[in-house]
């Protein structure tokens, strides 16, 4: 096996090289390989300085995270920052690709750090549930000051090489090479004699904070508001308060307590699963590497609508051209004026120039006639979800588009492999289910038909990548997965309304669990007159729902929905007449109305929908129970802390949710609480979803 550390000479400068693909992770080999060639480094007369560096595209990525659910090996990544940092030869890091976490924090216990210009460092241990565990804390603010250390650390987003020079995180930037710009650095120090930088030593960029430590909650408040339920960004808080008054040896023990501590705590567990998961997820069966997708250089959105526009947005920020094409010119001046205003909102936050946004708009041309789509290498349509309007426009595509363009539809429920038969090419066409608002929301189910072609379904998930979503690939279902899913819960939401819970009370309980809102306060924001308008399509009914439509109550947009909204408020607060609704029909229906505390809300909430993802798994629509994971966290707001619902379901114990399923299934007279065949298998044998998932794999 090739050594995964080496350590040459250039002349009496040692160059160490991680090697260890693909990202250089601090696996417990590399450990210790790496303590043994600064070692050597450090007793070798005759080398003057030492530069450390990287193999292959990148600079360490961080700490092993697949060894974090095994027990620790020594030596852990702090003792080899110690004994780096105890060597009085000049050490510089040279940085190329990415530098995060542990891989960071290496080059903290080094005198200087140099980066290429497309170089990227960053602590990215909070996206875990973690903290830094080897000195990030304390180093990175002795080097940049606390306040863009706790932007850093608990954002967990990486900064660009130059961002990194302007802060004093690196010492210079280069190009080319970096063993050779390593070298030219260190030979440069031992000329200059420059003296050697003990970041552990530095303290003037604390000193302001240190003056006035009241700053310190002042720049914490700004953060804390986004870490709801997670308990890493308060432990990276406290982590951070210690380079204000606790000595820097004993603030690296707490740290590597605290570390430690999250390492082993639900939470982390959680976020590395999914970590791992929507890297599994790009894997998709029967979709070989070698399948080449497809170039795409311009695009045609048919729809300006809501959904339209924020499809079309997505792509003219990657530069790349859109034809969106609407029925009448009035709505598509109107769809193309709700793009240019949210460009300009984005302008106003500082998050875009006005060039860009002029440069963004040139590259959306407004039509309304069809025909223009011919150019485009993918069609995606984006009218109203009706089922006769989509197979017409299919039907018009197949005679418009080129023979080797790719033709996706944006529905959330209905049949694709029906939408494909309207066309002569059923291999051209798939889903891409976005996200509400499209351009915001990172999931993007693509619905793979029966005949998809396979260089059709990797140029989908291609250009999902390039345009910054997370795909998932899923099969053929009404709603797919995550609608689907998210029916159950809203049946079931209806119920709990009937037998005595208030809105409110339901929308509290979800979340107190984790979710951003509830499911009466989401259809409040999206307008409840859209899925009644499905329903009756459908000649389904929910009584509360309807009801409150028949009353002109649609949501925010008329002021009242399940809620009441004051003016200029998206906040609702409970309306006695919605109360009073609810009372009269539970009476209509002869239910007894009763008290229901918040567990069993969210056990009837959750688990319905574990239970449908169980189907799903079973007739195979989703892949792995990872991917469900994945588009629930991404689509719908899951706590990411609890890892989806079929991690939380395998946390949880399957035992236990299939036993209260069955009581539900009971006590409801509704099959569709009893447990999925797979969900009472798994039970049985004591396994989980994922064991399961890995297995098939
Ligand atoms: C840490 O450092 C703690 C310390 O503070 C304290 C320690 C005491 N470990 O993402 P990609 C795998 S916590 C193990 O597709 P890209 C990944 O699963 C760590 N495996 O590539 C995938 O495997 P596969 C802090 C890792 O080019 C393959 O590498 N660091 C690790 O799109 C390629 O990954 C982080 O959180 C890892 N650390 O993006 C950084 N990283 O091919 C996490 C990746 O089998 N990593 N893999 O599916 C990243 O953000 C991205 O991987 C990176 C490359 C930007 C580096």
């Amino acid at each position: 096996m090739a050594a995964l550390t080496e350590l040459r000479r250039d002349g009496d400068v040692a160059v160490i090289v991680v090697d260890n693909p693909p990202v250089n992770a601090l696996k417990h080999e590399v450990r210790v390989g790496l303590r043994d060639a600064f070692a050597r480094a450090n007793e070798d007369k005759s080398i003057a300085a030492i530069v450390l560096t990287c193999a292959g595209r990148t600079f360490i990525a961080g700490a092993d995270i697949t060894e974090f659910d095994k027990p620790p090996q020594s030596p852990g990544l702090s003792d080899l920052n110690a004994d780096i940092e105890a060597i009085e030869k000049p050490m510089v890091a040279a940085i190329v690709g990415t530098a995060l976490g542990g891989g960071l924090e290496i080059t903290l216990a080094c005198h200087f750090r140099i980066a290429a210009a497309t170089a990227r460092l960053g602590l990215p241990e909070i996206k875990l549930g973690l903290i830094p565990g080897a000195g990030g804390t304390q180093r990175l603010p002795r080097l940049v000051g606390l306040p863009k250390a706790m932007a850093m650390i608990l954002s967990g987003d990486p900064i660009p090489a130059k961002d990194a020079l302007a802060l004093g995180l690196v010492d210079e930037v280069f190009e080319g090479d970096p063993a050779a710009a390593g070298v030219a650095f260190a030979r440069r120090a031992l000329a200059e004699k420059r003296p050697l930088k003990r970041v552990r030593d530095l303290g003037s960029k604390l000193e302001d904070v240190r003056a006035h430590p009241e700053k310190f909650n002042e720049i914490a408040a700004a953060h804390v508001k986004r870490a709801r339920g997670l308990h890493a960004p308060a432990a990276a808080l406290e982590a951070l308060r210690w380079t204000l008054d606790v000595p820097m040896g004993e603030a690296l023990d707490r740290e590597r307590k605290a570390f430690m501590e999250l390492r082993l705590g639900d939470q982390s567990e959680a976020q590395r699963h999914l970590f791992f998961a929507e890297r599994e997820a790009a894997k998709v069966a029967g979709l070989s590497k070698d399948v080449k997708a497809r170039d795409i250089r311009q695009v045609a959105v048919i729809g300006a609508g809501t959904m339209g526009g924020g499809i079309s947005m997505n792509f003219a920020n990657q530069g790349i051209p859109v034809t969106i094409v609407e029925a009448a010119e009035d709505a598509l001046q109107r769809g193309l004026s709700v793009i240019e205003k949210n460009y300009q909102t984005s302008a106003a936050r500082g998050a875009l120039q006005q060039a860009d946004v002029a440069k963004r708009m040139s590259l959306l041309k407004g039509t309304t006639d069809i025909a223009k789509a011919k150019d485009a290498d993918l069609v995606i349509e984006a009218v109203f979800e009706d089922m006769a309007i989509k197979k017409d426009v299919f039907g018009k595509l197949d005679r418009i588009a080129r023979s080797d363009a790719v033709l996706a539809t944006n529905t959330s429920y209905l049949d694709v492999n029906e939408i494909a038969r309207m066309t002569g090419r059923p291999q051209a066409v798939l889903g891409m289910h976005f996200f509400s608002p499209a351009n915001v929301m990172r999931l993007l189910e693509i619905v793979r038909g029966a005949k998809t072609a396979p260089d059709v379904l990797a140029t989908a998930v291609a250009v999902a990548r390039r345009i910054g979503k997370v795909p998932v690939v899923v099969g053929v279902c009404h709603g797919f997965v995550g609608n689907r899913m998210l029916r159950a819960r809203s049946i079931e939401a209806e119920r709990l309304l009937l037998e005595g819970a208030l809105p409110h009370e339901v929308d509290g309980a979800l979340t107190e669990f984790g979710f951003p809102m509830g499911p009466f306060a989401m259809g409040d924001l999206a307008g409840l007159d859209v899925s009644w308008r499905m329903r009756k399509a459908q000649g389904s009914r929910a009584e509360i729902a309807d009801a409150l439509c028949e009353r002109g109550r649609f949501g925010q947009k008329t002021k009242k929905g399940f809620y009441l909204y004051e003016e200029g408020s998206r906040v609702g607060r409970p309306d006695a007449e919605v109360e009073q609704l609810i009372v009269a029909t539970s009476k209509r229906f002869g239910i007894a109305r009763r008290p229901i505390d918040r567990k069993e809300i969210i056990e009837r909430l959750i688990y319905p929908m574990i239970n449908e993802g169980a189907r799903i798994l079973e007739e195979g629509v989703a892949q792995r129970s990872g991917d469900i994971d994945v588009i629930w966290i991404y689509g719908y707001g899951f706590p990411v802390w609890r890892g989806g619902p079929m991690f939380y379901a395998d946390q949880t114990g399957l035992t236990h949710i299939r036993d209260r399923l069955a009581v539900l299934a009971k006590t409801s007279g509704d099959k569709r609480h009893e447990p999925a065949p797979l969900l009472s298998r798994l039970a049985a044998e004591g396994s989980t979803f994922s064991a399961a998932s890995k297995k098939a794999a």
